[in-house]
């Protein structure tokens, strides 16, 4: 008898049949730059894992990863021997087999994450503690409770390899959230702006033996986000959201607010730290890294285009990505902007292009074929029509001309802190697959590429929505 956990892998959309015919592929094996039998060897090395964990069980998740595993040796030629594509691979297998990745972001058995989710609990008993969301840096979990009421919440995993003083977020959510409270309440707007929830004992934040620094927050009911922009009206939503929060917190002093992550946005440090990357490291010579070294020269005089622009430091937020904008799930309208770990001074060009650079690629963060990405410009102008509904009321003229560069540039320095990272090897954000970094940095270069191609448009459509 199949146990339910082999029926979902042979159920599986891409299922071990596709592993089998990608990896005998011919276009495989000239692209994976070893010889015919060296192929076979990694082609044979990973079916003998995939066929003995399977008898052990695995899941749909876990064969994805194997999957992109597999396409991933075929398609770079980026580690400079066939034997190490093969042990990385067989590692990356094994790992996910196993329930863990080299992102540092697993190894906590479910036991421990009942007893640190019961350390919060605002009423009732814990039932389930499940993974939630795709977030690149910390670890997030939803807790459900046994109780009608509030049977919800958030509890997180600050990752502080990145956050090295998370207490500093935990004040700043605090202040922030007395703010926005304060703020709504007196103008009537329906907007959500989740709250810490504090341990059992009072404290904004629990560290376990291990020294992870865990915090919970409360869960907004009927709300949901998506990766990609689902039509234009999400669009609107997803704009105007930015506008109402950047408008909510644009009279809050700046020095109210820590600063949780140095140097983040500055895009002349991310340049100087991927120069440094490239010194620790060597062997930068695979096609894909080749163009990606080329493609950050081209550019390396624009990376300085808004830290000398003579911007003033506002509030931001500093993720503004389309899903972290909370939609209502039968009005359609946008009721929150979560993840408020980045909320600190900074130029409000950040958010305005991270909003931008994440919505106008209907193909995502991850899209398979990277060559296909491009920046939508109807999406665009339906993100700053709806932004500008609410940011008109604090934006200069100097601010508007600064736009374009803003939505090139976070587009581009994304793509250079994959990339670094990559370079780096993968120390900053979670990977699923060796090269994953590489392939996210690709498609953020595509993306800057486009949006250069539609300079005439996007310079126009910022100057309509002004109008
Ligand atoms: C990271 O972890 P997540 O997904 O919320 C990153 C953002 C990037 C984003 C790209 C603190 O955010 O800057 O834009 O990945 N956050 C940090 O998906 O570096
Ligand atoms: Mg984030």
């Amino acid at each position: 008898m199949p146990t339910r956990k082999n029926e979902a892998v042979t159920s599986h959309p891409f299922g071990i049949a596709w592993i089998m015919s990608e990896v005998a592929s011919p276009h495989g094996e000239c692209h994976c730059g070893g010889t015919h039998g060296q192929s076979r060897m990694t082609r044979i090395g990973l079916l003998n894992s995939v066929r003995r964990k399977k008898a052990e069980g695995i899941d749909g998740a876990q064969l994805e990863v194997v999957c992109h595993v597999v396409t991933y040796t075929l398609r770079y030629s980026i580690l400079p021997s066939e034997r190490e594509r093969y042990n990385i691979c067989i590692h990356y297998v094994i790992a996910s087999f196993l329930g863990r990745s080299n992102d540092k972001s697993r190894g906590i058995s479910l036991e421990n994450l009942n007893y640190i989710a019961d350390q919060f609990k605002p009423g009732g008993n814990v039932i389930k503690v499940k993974e939630f969301g795709n977030g690149n840096i910390n670890d997030t979990y939803i807790v459900t409770l046994d109780q009608a009421e509030e049977n919800k919440f958030v509890l997180q995993r600050i990752n502080t390899h990145v956050f090295k003083q998370p207490r500093l977020i935990m004040q700043n959510m605090r202040t922030f959230t007395e703010h926005v409270h304060q703020r709504v309440r007196s103008e009537g707007r329906a907007w959500a702006a989740p709250h810490v929830i504090p341990t059992k004992d009072g404290q904004d934040f629990l560290i376990d033996e291990d020294n992870n620094f865990w915090r919970a927050i409360s869960f907004i009911d009927n709300a949901q986000s998506h990766d990609t922009i689902k039509d234009l009206s999400h669009a609107r939503e997803v704009g105007h959201a930015l506008g109402m929060f950047q408008n909510l917190i644009s009279d809050m002093p700046i020095e109210s607010l820590a600063d949780t992550l140095e140097g983040f946005h500055i895009t002349p440090r991310y340049l100087q730290n991927y120069y440094w990357a490239l010194l620790k490291n060597s062997s930068h010579d695979t096609p894909e890294v080749k163009h990606g070294m080329k493609f950050i020269e081209d550019r390396r005089e624009f990376a300085h285009v808004l830290e000398n622009a003579n911007l003033p430091l506002r509030p931001i937020h500093g993720d503004p990505k389309v899903n972290n904008v909370m939609i209502h799930t039968e009005t359609g309208k946008a009721v929150s902007i979560v993840d408020l770990d980045t909320v600190k001074p900074g130029l409000v060009h950040y958010d305005i292009g991270d909003c931008l650079r994440s919505g106008c690629n209907p193909l995502g963060e991850d899209a398979e074929d990277w060559e296909a990405v491009h920046f939508d410009p109807e999406i665009g102008s339906a993100i700053l029509e709806g932004y500008l509904t609410e940011a008109r009321a604090f934006l200069t003229a100097a601010d508007y001309n600064h736009m374009f560069d803003a939505i090139r540039l976070i587009a581009f320095e994304l793509g250079l802190r994959f990339f670094t990272d990559h370079i780096a090897g993968d120390v900053y954000f979670k990977v699923k697959y060796p090269g994953h970094n590489l392939h996210r940095a690709l498609v953020q270069f595509k993306l800057t590429e486009s949006i250069e191609a539609h300079e005439v448009d996007i310079r126009h459509i910022v100057k309509s929505a002004v109008a």
